[in-house]
């Protein structure tokens, strides 16, 4: 096992979510079954139809914030490696949900944005958001209305704090990839910088991802099982 005093970075995506009601993007079940990336998850899509864009959004900060959806023991097993780790934590999410935050994390990266912010598109103001966005809705920073757009990260946009996350990454001992299915980049491509930094790599997911041969370690199953069982591991392994 790896010494205690070598940082963790913890990447995660959409199948961490999923226990705790969240629909993920590529399962049967998945949020792409029912609607085109094309139209609802590029800056194009918004330009074209801000209206659809819209409500694709509304839809999930709804389903977030008024559907009893809460962190499950994979988010709470990595907030309490954060406190108990000696050598530090990054968790870097692919997610837009709050449940990281909800579950205690503190040194949390989204990396695709938040579902619970909008950003204006004029100013770049960056506010909290619940409730549903409409064009109508004004920046309180710059008073242009119509141009308030969700703070998410589309396809052909630029994910955020990308340097400090190949930083962490690059200084890593261990390399943790939970509930992502490794197609989207740059995401799916750290677990190659942490091999180049010499990282231990372990994927845990429901099934092997896209880039499975790439990991050291693997481990398959539910989250809400398999990440809290490492996490003690990692913390009170028998020095394996
Ligand atoms: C960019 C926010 C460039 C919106 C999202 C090579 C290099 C760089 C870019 C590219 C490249 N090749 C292609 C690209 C372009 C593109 C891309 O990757 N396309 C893919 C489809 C091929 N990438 C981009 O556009 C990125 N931007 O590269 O910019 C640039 C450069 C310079 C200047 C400007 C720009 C931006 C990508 C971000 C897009 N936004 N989300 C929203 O949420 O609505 S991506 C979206 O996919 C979500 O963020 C999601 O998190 C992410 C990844 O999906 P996953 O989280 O992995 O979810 P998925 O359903 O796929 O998998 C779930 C997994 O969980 C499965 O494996 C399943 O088995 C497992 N699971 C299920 N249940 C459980 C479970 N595991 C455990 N327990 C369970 N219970």
């Amino acid at each position: 096992m790896t010494g205690k005093d070598a940082p963790i970075v913890v990447l995660t995506g959409a199948g961490i979510s999923k226990e705790s009601g969240l629909a993920t993007f590529r399962d049967a079940d998945g949020i792409w079954a029912t609607v085109r990336i094309k139209d609802v998850a590029t800056p194009d899509a918004y330009r074209r139809d801000p209206k659809r864009v819209y409500e694709f959004y509304n839809a999930r900060r709804q389903g977030l914030v008024g559907g009893n959806i809460r962190p499950n023991a994979a988010h709470g097993a990595l907030a309490r490696l954060e406190r108990e780790w000696p050598g530090g934590v990054l968790t870097v999410t692919q997610n837009i949900d709050d449940l990281h935050e909800r579950a205690g994390a503190k040194n949390l990266i989204h990396m695709h944005g938040e579902l619970l912010k909008i950003r204006c598109d004029v100013c770049g103001n960056v506010v909290a958001w619940r409730d549903d966005l409409g064009i109508e809705d004004a920046c309180a920073a710059c008073n242009t209305a119509g141009r308030m757009r969700p703070h998410v990260v589309w396809f052909g946009e630029m994910p955020f704090e990308m340097e400090r996350i190949e930083r962490a990454i690059s200084a890593a001992g261990v390399f943790m990839s939970i509930g992502t299915s490794g197609n989207v980049y740059p995401a799916a491509g750290f677990v190659m910088l942490a091999r180049q930094a010499g990282a231990r790599t372990v994927e845990l997911n429901l099934e092997p991802s896209e880039g499975a041969t790439l990991f050291e370690e693997k481990i398959y199953g539910p989250a809400s099982q398999v990440v809290p069982v490492y996490v003690e591991r990692l913390l009170h392994g028998a020095g394996d």
